[in-house]
This record gives C-alpha cells, sequence and structure tokens, in this order.
C-alpha cells in the first residue's frame, strides 16, 4: 500500500482526539462546609480529588460522608511540614485548595497563638511544601473579607487596604501576603481568593447564619423558645457556599494569576437575618430574641460589602442564590433535619 493511500484513511479517533489527563486536586479542610461543596464541584468535572484531614479520635466526615467512595482522604496537619510536604510530594497535583483554618472569629481570641499557627503559618508550610515537592502545582488560597475589618471604604475591593479586627483577621492578612510574596518571589501561580461570607445548611453551627437557622427550626418544632445573640446590627455580605467554590476554580483556570474579591454585593444586618429567617415560618422574631453580652465580639467589624466586578468581568462569575432564598434553604434543611 502506498503511503499516500494509507494518509487517505480517516485515522482511528484515538490517534487525533488526544484524551485530556484527568486533573488532580488537592484540598485541605475537605472535611469543611467548603471542602465538601469543592469536592463535589471537582468530582463533577473529572477531577481525582485528595482530601486533606488531620488526625483526630473521631472522624469529621459528617460533610463528605456521601463522597468517601471517589475523595482519597490522606493524614496531614497544617501544624506538621513533614506531612504537608509528602503529600504534595506524592500526589504531584495540578491544583491545591487551602481551605484549612481554624475560621471562627472568636475563637480566635481565645486561642490566638494556635490562630496564627494554623490560619496564618499553616499557609506558609502549604507554600513550602509546593516549592520543594512541586512548583508547577496551582495554589488557591482561602482568604476573607475579615481581612478588610474596620473598613475604610465600602464597599470593598481587591485594592482596599486592609484593617484586620480580630487575631483571626490579622493571621488571615499574612496568609493573603505570604501568598501574594510566593507569587512574586518564586513565580508560582498563587492566587488569594478575598471571599466574603457564605453559608448553607452546612455551616457549623456556632455561625450566626446557623445559629438563628436552628433555633428558629427548633422553636417551630416547639422545642425551644428563646435564641440569645450577639451584635443585631452587624451588616454582612451573605452568599451561599456552592456558588463560591465554582469562584474559586475559576481561579485557577486563568492564564494569570491574580487575587479576586467574591460576594453578592448586597449587604444585611443580623437583625435582618433574624427577620427573613423567623418569617419564613410565621415567628416574630422580636419574641424571641433576646441581646446576650456573651456573644458581643471585643472588636467587631461593623459592616462588609463586596464589590466584586472584577470576578465578575474576568472570571465571568455570579452568585445565583439570593439572601431570602438562602435564608430559606438553611431553615428548611434544619426543620427536616430536627423533624
Ligand atoms: P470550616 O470551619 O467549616 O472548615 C475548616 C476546615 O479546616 C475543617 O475541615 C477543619 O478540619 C480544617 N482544619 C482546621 N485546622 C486544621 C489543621 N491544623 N490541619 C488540617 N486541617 C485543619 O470553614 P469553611 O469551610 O467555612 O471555610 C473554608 C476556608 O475559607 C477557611 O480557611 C475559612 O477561614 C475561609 N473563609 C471562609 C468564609 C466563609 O464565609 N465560610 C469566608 C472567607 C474565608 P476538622 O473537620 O478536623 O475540624
Ligand atoms: P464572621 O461570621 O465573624 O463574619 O466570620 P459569624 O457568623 O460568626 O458572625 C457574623 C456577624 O454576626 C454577629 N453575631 C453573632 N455571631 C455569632 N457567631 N454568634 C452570635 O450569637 C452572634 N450575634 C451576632 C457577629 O458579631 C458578626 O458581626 C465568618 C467566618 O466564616 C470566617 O471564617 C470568614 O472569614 C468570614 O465569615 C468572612
Amino acid at each position: 500500500m502506498s503511503s499516500k493511500g494509507a494518509a487517505k484513511r480517516p485515522k482511528p479517533k484515538q490517534a487525533t482526539q488526544a484524551r485530556q489527563p484527568r486533573k488532580t486536586a488537592v484540598i485541605t479542610g475537605v472535611t469543611g462546609q467548603d471542602g465538601s461543596y469543592l469536592a463535589e464541584l471537582l468530582l463533577d468535572k473529572g477531577y481525582e480529588v485528595i482530601g486533606v484531614v488531620r488526625r483526630t479520635s473521631h472522624d469529621s466526615y459528617e460533610r463528605i460522608g456521601h463522597l468517601l467512595d471517589r475523595v482519597h482522604i490522606v493524614a496531614a496537619d497544617l501544624l506538621d511540614q513533614h506531612s504537608l510536604t509528602t503529600v504534595i510530594r506524592d500526589a504531584k497535583p495540578d491544583e491545591v485548595y487551602n481551605l484549612a483554618a481554624q475560621s471562627f472569629v472568636p475563637t480566635s481570641w481565645n486561642q490566638p497563638v494556635l490562630t496564627g499557627e494554623f490560619t496564618a503559618l499553616g499557609v506558609t508550610r502549604l507554600l513550602e511544601a509546593i516549592r520543594l515537592a512541586h512548583p508547577e502545582a496551582r495554589f488557591y488560597q482561602a482568604s476573607s473579607s475579615e481581612m478588610f475589618g474596620k473598613a475604610v471604604e465600602t464597599p470593598q475591593r481587591e485594592t482596599t487596604p486592609f484593617y484586620p479586627r480580630s487575631p483571626y483577621g490579622v493571621a488571615k492578612v499574612y496568609g493573603h501576603w505570604i501568598t501574594v510574596n510566593y507569587r512574586e518571589s518564586y513565580g508560582m501561580y498563587a492566587v488569594s481568593g478575598i471571599l466574603f461570607n457564605h453559608e448553607s445548611p452546612r455551616r457549623g453551627l456556632e455561625f450566626v447564619t446557623r445559629k438563628v437557622s436552628d433555633a428558629v427550626a427548633r422553636m417551630k418544632l416547639g422545642k425551644a423558645n428563646e435564641l440569645r445573640l450577639g451584635n443585631l446590627d452587624s451588616g454582612r455580605d451573605w452568599g451561599f457556599a456552592a456558588d463560591y467554590v465554582d469562584a474559586m476554580w475559576r481561579m485557577l483556570q486563568q492564564p494569570k494569576p491574580k487575587d479576586y474579591v467574591v460576594g453578592t454585593g448586597k449587604m444585611h444586618t443580623v437583625r435582618d437575618l433574624c427577620a427573613a429567617a423567623f418569617g419564613h415560618v410565621g415567628l416574630d422574631w422580636k419574641k424571641h430574641v433576646q441581646v446576650d453580652s456573651r456573644f458581643v465580639r471585643p472588636a467587631e467589624v461593623d459592616t462588609l460589602l463586596a464589590d466584586a466586578s472584577r470576578a465578575r468581568r474576568e472570571l465571568g462569575w455570579a452568585p445565583q442564590v439570593s439572601f431570602e432564598q438562602l435564608v430559606q434553604m438553611m431553615v428548611d434543611a434544619d426543620l427536616e433535619r430536627l423533624a
């Protein structure tokens, strides 16, 4: 057969369409709220997902129980350099999402040093692991609107100066800048997503949205009658966690590493949150909510409101769930769970 004739034959599919290799992602904090939604998103996209968990005497797989047959669980701790380096060296991931942290603001006043170790130095340990073992990996750092703290302008965007108001906020500022520094020092693809509050039925019970949705469900079912809260005046830009993990993924698909603010651009107070949640089940929040000084913080962040126009423009990202839909979703989920 002449080579000409052979060239005319249609090539088998495999030869022309090289299969895309499956991407691998490492998620620290996979047992947390965001880790569980991000693992779902990446599995849906065909990634191999490696979830980092720290050793505990009881497992904390409540949020990822339904994913355990598809996520590879590995043990490592943000406090332990060697364990992080081993994970990165063995996995050689395309993407690393650093979601692990001591994430509850009030605890950061009680445990400021530990919060700094996890939430600040933990970022450096993970960046060092990547730099030494697999510098090609793209890195996402879970930065926070708490870095804006006593905000010097409203709304807050990527260029707004930081003024953190808690040991947690201070630790996140360190995590943000060390990420920027590794990008600029070593040319690593490292980005910081400055995410505003995002919630879901998987939110920890101590955070105010979930504390309220859980209490409302208990009251509706006759299991409780009172809810004690701190500052009702503080304003937050609350969105739905599943929307926000999509923004994280989009940040790692860009041609150049860049930092982005992510939020809805709408602010509500804790009072508004109470009105929406109690109102959803036909209760009057004013009859049930008591202000309790135990829940008032030593220093408060009064108003957080995102200007996410860079994320909208460059990532094509937009929130899909409104504040009202979010609150109703959380109350309904707690009603179902407790009924
Ligand atoms: P969660 O508190 O729900 O999850 C935190 C995760 O970190 C858990 O999986 C926890 O594991 C893990 N973790 C804590 N300490 C360590 C450690 N030393 N080593 C390894 N893992 C550890 O947080 P979210 O999912 O809400 O938030 C994810 C990230 O995003 C956090 O960094 C948070 O600070 C940040 N963030 C969150 C926002 C939000 O509104 N949710 C907004 C902006 C930023 P374990 O289950 O064992 O406790
Ligand atoms: P935040 O979330 O501190 O913004 O951090 P949280 O839900 O704890 O507080 C929001 C606001 O509500 C006020 N508040 C109360 N908060 C709690 N937890 N409990 C109460 O009883 C109560 N009463 C009033 C608070 O004073 C505050 O103003 C969250 C975390 O997920 C961080 O990890 C993340 O970085 C930021 O969001 C963005």
